[in-house]
């Protein structure tokens, strides 16, 4: 797909698809353009009911999103994140110790989804019991952006019996006094935001808080299995941990796509340049009409077409894919712990980046860290399965055994 030009169209799903880095960096960019208000996946708002109460954060645009987004950053503020890093650090060593201990284990289960469903739940303020109903529910929610498949189907049927429990845990009285379901919930008394509203936004925690970063622990383990040089480099300078996750983030890039909906026509296809040095923002508005290709352009010796997305069109941004478009990255398909990763758009990027970026960070980082003191090797003892989801990229299983230092 991004050989195919700067945008392309699917027939199969009546979608346009943008796959090189610059435009997906662009559109990421430029909310004007590329609502968020329609639904972040193939089902666009405006023609079909949701399937739930559309998230206050994720499905929204200015200047709704913006207050829903300030109450989120100061939930989630680097003060907030740092006050963890103690009890999240003595979380990561007992449970790397434990699992050194017991030799052979696996990667997913007993540690990529045991972390986050300790150490997360606590920071939100939930009960201890049920948590592994978090994983049902996520794994649905991000089904859901993509079509009615069969995935999306048997996600549905998991999720089923969980769907009243999570609604129940984002209320004010299921959440301890401190936490980060607190801190939302407080800003009803302030007039910040309605009582609905604050249920709905702790929703969004309990929906995006676990999933995402057990796959982004699953990637980074996966990586290090794989790429046992880098987890030598690793061992060698544990400092590398916080560089080492972010890479393995860029490289498998656990959250693949998210749609778009144009607001009104958009050209794209300009010269945005190559290796992130774009000069241009990649996009034009307004003014132009019609559908399919308008005209070429020659730029830097390749004829780069400009096509128009009509109104109110589905746009899919491939994420995975622009962060190793070759165009941007240097041996795109290698993981390299000290590769300059900054930059990938595996968070996203813009107004919607990711607001948990901060707590995913850390959770990598003390995992990492850990694994580099504590592990000499990590042997992949089976064969990995992969869990097909409509939009997460990750395993199922990944049998390993990691050997003492
Ligand atoms: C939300 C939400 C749900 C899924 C993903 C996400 C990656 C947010 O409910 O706000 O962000």
């Amino acid at each position: 797909m991004r050989d195919a030009g700067p945008v392309a169209y699917l027939p199969r799903y009546d979608l346009f698809a943008i796959a090189r880095y610059a435009h997906v960096q662009a559109a990421l960019t430029n909310w004007q353009d590329f609502s968020s208000a329609r639904g972040v996946g193939l089902a666009d708002f405006a023609r079909e009911k949701p399937w739930r109460l559309p998230s206050l954060l994720l499905e929204t645009d200015p200047p709704l999103h913006d207050r829903t987004r300030k109450l989120m950053d100061r939930v989630l503020s680097p003060a907030a994140i740092r006050a963890l890093r103690a009890d999240f650090t003595a979380a990561a060593d007992a449970l790397i110790d434990a699992l050194v201990e017991r030799g052979s284990f696996d990667a997913v289960r007993d540690l990529a989804e045991a972390y986050p469903l300790t150490v997360f739940p606590d920071a939100v303020g939930m009960p201890r019991e049920n948590r592994r109903f978090l994983l049902p529910y996520g794994n649905m929610v991000f089904n859901s952006f993509g079509p009615r498949n069969a995935f999306f189907e048997a996600a549905l049927r998991d999720a089923a019996p969980v769907l009243e429990w999570v609604q129940a845990q984002s209320r004010r009285e299921a959440l301890a006094p401190a936490g980060f379901g607190a801190v939302i919930h407080a800003a009803v008394d302030t007039g910040e935001v309605a009582r609905d509203e604050a249920e709905i936004l702790a929703r969004s925690l309990l929906t995006a808080g676990v999933d995402t970063t057990v796959n982004g622990l699953g990637a980074a383990l996966y990586c290090l299995a794989r790429f046992p040089a880098q987890f030598e480099r690793l061992r060698a300078d544990p400092s590398l941990a916080r560089g080492a996750f972010e890479e393995a983030v860029r490289l498998e890039s656990p959250v693949q796509t998210f749609f778009r909906t144009t607001v009104h026509d958009v050209a794209i296809g300009r010269d945005v340049g190559t290796g992130g040095k774009a000069g241009g923002d990649g996009m034009t508005s307004g003014g132009m009409t019609g559908d399919g290709t308008t005209e070429g352009e020659e730029t830097k010796g390749e004829t780069t077409k400009i096509e128009t997305i009509g109104a109110g069109r589905k746009v899919l941004l491939f994420l995975g894919a622009a962060n190793r478009d070759p165009r941007r990255w240097e041996q795109p398909d290698d993981y390299d712990i000290t590769r300059r990763a900054a930059g990938h758009v595996g968070f996203g990027t813009g107004i919607h980046g990711c607001v948990g970026a901060v707590l995913a960070r850390l959770e990598g980082e003390v995992v990492l860290t850990a694994l580099a003191r504590k592990v000499a090797r990590i042997e992949i003892a089976g064969t990995p399965r992969r869990r097909y989801n409509n939009t997460l990229r990750g395993l199922a299983s990944l049998p390993i055994t990691l050997h003492a230092a």
